[in-house]
């Protein structure tokens, strides 16, 4: 069985759950805070970053190699594109979503709203967490409009795109940086993901001492 090294909070390990539930995999969870620096991920992934996927024989390390690595070997569904230019405008939301949104958004909400209160307990630095959420309103901005021409974030079709850019945007939303007024079209693809079971079971996750805003996992927000 398939062993997923991860925290509730990891934007990365969120994009690998969801897409395993999307595909069928079966796996279990095991917690792994990687400012432990515990010996488990250290031997799994000498980059000691969360997700980490193994079965006792394949380590897989990286949220998406470890999404092509299910879409090269799990048939349905396909989460890649169909065309090579769909393919293309997948890889480059999905780099927009995993370097840029997390850099911009949920890395630092993560420092200032997790790493600062369950680990170094320092305060808060309210002007980082200003910046952040100015910068999530400018990305959802972005996903209204590429949602004017798609009914996906890539194209016609639900895929990667999608998976990484809710599961950052999942994370910020836990951390309350999300203002989702003004963005009606983005708002109604993340209720569409929030009502699929495979998403959901994501938001009924908690990340212990950090509470998330009341209609957090609500379909109606
Ligand atoms: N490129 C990696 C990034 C993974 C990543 O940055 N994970 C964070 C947790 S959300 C981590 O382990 N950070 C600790 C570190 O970078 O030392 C992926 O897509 O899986």
């Amino acid at each position: 069985m398939w062993r997923l090294h991860q925290f509730p909070l990891c934007p990365f390990s969120r994009a690998v759950r969801f897409a395993l539930a999307e595909k069928g995999v079966v796996h279990e969870l095991h917690l792994a805070y990687p400012w432990e620096h515990g010996d488990a991920l250290s031997r799994l992934n000498p980059a000691m970053q969360t997700p980490v996927l193994e079965n006792g024989t394949v380590i897989l390390c990286d949220s998406s190699a470890i999404l092509e690595y299910f879409d090269e070997t799990v048939e349905r569904p396909p989460l890649l594109g169909a065309s090579a230019a769909e393919r293309a405008e997948a890889r480059r939301l999905v780099a927009w979503f995993t370097q840029k949104f997390f850099a911009e958004v949920t890395a630092p909400l993560l420092r200032e709203r997790m790493w600062k209160r369950v680990v170094s307990r320092a305060a808060p630095d309210g002007i980082a967490i200003r910046d952040a959420n100015r910068a999530a309103e400018l990305h959802l901005q972005l996903v209204d409009d590429l949602l004017d021409e798609n009914r996906w974030l890539a194209g016609p079709t639900f895929g990667f795109a999608d998976i990484h850019a809710a599961a950052q945007i999942s994370v910020a939303d836990y951390l309350g940086g999300i203002d989702w007024g003004g963005h009606g079209q983005a708002k109604i693809w993340y209720s569409a993901l929030k009502s699929r079971p495979t998403f959901r079971a994501l938001l009924a996750d908690r990340m212990e001492g950090i509470r998330p805003p009341a209609d957090y996992d609500k379909l109606d927000f």
